[in-house]
C-alpha cells in the first residue's frame, strides 16, 4: 500500500532537516506521495519528483503581535494539506514546536492522520533543561502515535530528562549511499587548498555552536602538527566562527587551517580528508561521522551522547573524552601515522555504514511504523 505522508522540519536546520528530506525523497522513490509543510525548500531537494510536494508555511510578522506565529500558521497548514490532500501520516522532526503543531493541526482537521514524532536531540539537551518546557516536551511525546529518536542515548536521555509515559524506539539516522561512498581524491581540489603531497588533512564540519567544541578542533589539530605536516578543513559556519578565526590568528596556524564556509558537496571533501574530528560536547547522534565513515574517512569523536553508537572505538575511530586534547591528538596521530591501520578503519567504516546504518534498512524501519499505524485503525 502505497502511503501519503507529510513531514514537517525546519529545512535548513543541520542533520534533521537533512534526514527529513533525505526520507522523504527515499520514500518518494519507494512510490509513496511526499508532502513537506515547511518555511522553506527543503535544501537538498534538487532534482524534479513526481510523487514530492511542498506546501510553504507563511511566517508573517503582524504589527498587532510581538512574535510571529509560526508555530499557529503552521498547525494550520497542517490541517489544511492534510484535508485537502488526505494525509495518512504526518512525520515530523523535532517534539518542539512541530509535534504540538500537529496535534493541534489533527484537533483542527477532519482528517485523522497518525503522528509520527522523531527527536534529534536538540529538543531534547536543550530544550529538556528548560522547566518551563518540559511539560509541552512531554505531551507532544505522550500523545505522538509513535515516537522515534535517533539513537540509544537520546532515548535514555529523554526518558531520564523528560520521563513520559510513552516508548520511544530508536531509528539511527542514514546516508545515501549512491552519494556518500569511497571516491578516488581529486587531486586538483588538493592542489588548489594548497596541500602538499607529504601533507595530511584533517577534516571538521559543523554549524559551529558552542556545544560543537571547535577550539578543541583547533588544539587538537595544533597538537598534530607539532608532530606531522597537516591541513585543517573547517567546513560550515556559525556564532563561534569569530572566536575560532582570532584563535587559529592568534595560534599561528592561518597557513594550514582552511575556512571553507557551509559547503553543498560534502562528498568531495571527504574523499580528500584523512580524517574527521567531531569533539562535541553533547551529539545526539553524529551525522556527519557517518558522512565520513561512508566515505572511508576513519573518526575521533567524544564520548558523548550518540557518537559512541555511530563511531566504533578502536574498529572505524577512536572515541575519547570530551575536552581531552592530549587523548585526541595522540589518537588521530595513532590513525594517520599508520597506513595499514588508517586502511582498516577505512574499510570497517564503509562497512560499518553500509550495513548498521544502510538507507535501506532505516527506511523499511519508518515503512514499519506507518504500516503497523495504519493497522490500528
Ligand atoms: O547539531 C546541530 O546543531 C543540528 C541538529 C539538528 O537539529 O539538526 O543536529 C541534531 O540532529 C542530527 C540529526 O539527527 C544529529 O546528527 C545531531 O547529532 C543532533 N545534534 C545534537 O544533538 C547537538
Amino acid at each position: 500500500m502505497k502511503l501519503k505522508i507529510g513531514i514537517v522540519c525546519y529545512p535548513t536546520v543541520g542533520g534533521s532537516g537533512v534526514i527529513a528530506t533525505e526520507l522523504g525523497k527515499m520514500l518518494a522513490e519507494k512510490g509513496h506521495e511526499i508532502h513537506f509543510i515547511t518555511s522553506n525548500m527543503p535544501f537538498r531537494l534538487k532534482k524534479m519528483y513526481p510523487n514530492i510536494f511542498f506546501h510553504q508555511v507563511e511566517v508573517n510578522q503582524y504589527a498587532v503581535f510581538q512574535y510571529s506565529p509560526y508555530d499557529i500558521q503552521l498547525a494550520s497548514k497542517i490541517a489544511e494539506v492534510a484535508d485537502r490532500e488526505k494525509l495518512q501520516i504526518i512525520h515530523v522532526h523535532y517534539a518542539i514546536p512541530h509535534a504540538i503543531c500537529a496535534l493541534l493541526a489533527r484537533q483542527m482537521a477532519e482528517t485523522d492522520f497518525k503522528i509520527v514524532t522523531t527527536l534529534h536531540g536538540t529538543d531534547i539537551t536543550v530544550l529538556g533543561q528548560d522547566s518551563s518546557l518540559k511539560k509541552a516536551i512531554q505531551f507532544g511525546i505522550e500523545k505522538s502515535d509513535e515516537v522515534t529518536a535517533v539513537s540509544n542515548a537520546l532515548v535514555d536521555e529523554t526518558h531520564l530528562l523528560i520521563t513520559p509515559m510513552k516508548p520511544i524506539r530508536t531509528v539511527y539516522n542514514f546516508i545515501d549511499e549512491r552519494i556518500y561512498y569511497k571516491m578516488d581524491a581529486n587531486h586538483q581540489l588538493k592542489a588548489d587548498f594548497g596541500v602538499k603531497e607529504d601533507e595530511k588533512v584533517i577534516i571538521h564540519v559543523s554549524n559551529f555552536r558552542p556545544v560543537k567544541r571547535v577550539k578543541d578542533v583547533i588544539e587538537s589539530f595544533q597538537k598534530i602538527t607539532e608532530m606531522i605536516p597537516a591541513k585543517l578543513l573547517l567546513v560550515g559556519d556559525g556564532p563561534e566562527m569569530g572566536k575560532i578565526s582570532q584563535m587559529v590568528d592568534e595560534r599561528h596556524l592561518t597557513k594550514q587551517v582552511l575556512f571553507l564556509g557551509k559547503q553543498e558537496n560534502l562528498e568531495e571533501l571527504y574523499a580528500i580528508s584523512d580524517l574527521l574530528l567531531l569533539l562535541s560536547e553533547k551529539e545526539s547522534f553524529g551525522l556527519v561521522a557517518l558522512e565520513a565513515m561512508a566515505c572511508g574517512v576513519p573518526c575521533v569523536g567524544t564520548n558523548t551522547g550518540g557518537i559512541p553508537e555511530v563511531i566504533e572505538n578502536g574498529r572505524t575511530g577512536y572515541i575519547c573524552e570530551v575536552g581531552d586534547i592530549d587523548m585526541i591528538s595522540s589518537m588521530s596521530l595513532k590513525i594517520l601515522q599508520d597506513d595499514e591501520l588508517h586502511w582498516q578503519f577505512s574499510k570497517a567504516g564503509i562497512k560499518r555504514a553500509r550495513t548498521q546504518f544502510s538507507s535501506g534498512k532505516i527506511l523499511n524501519q519508518y515503512e514499519d511504523i506507518y504500516y503497523q499505524l495504519m493497522e490500528m485503525d
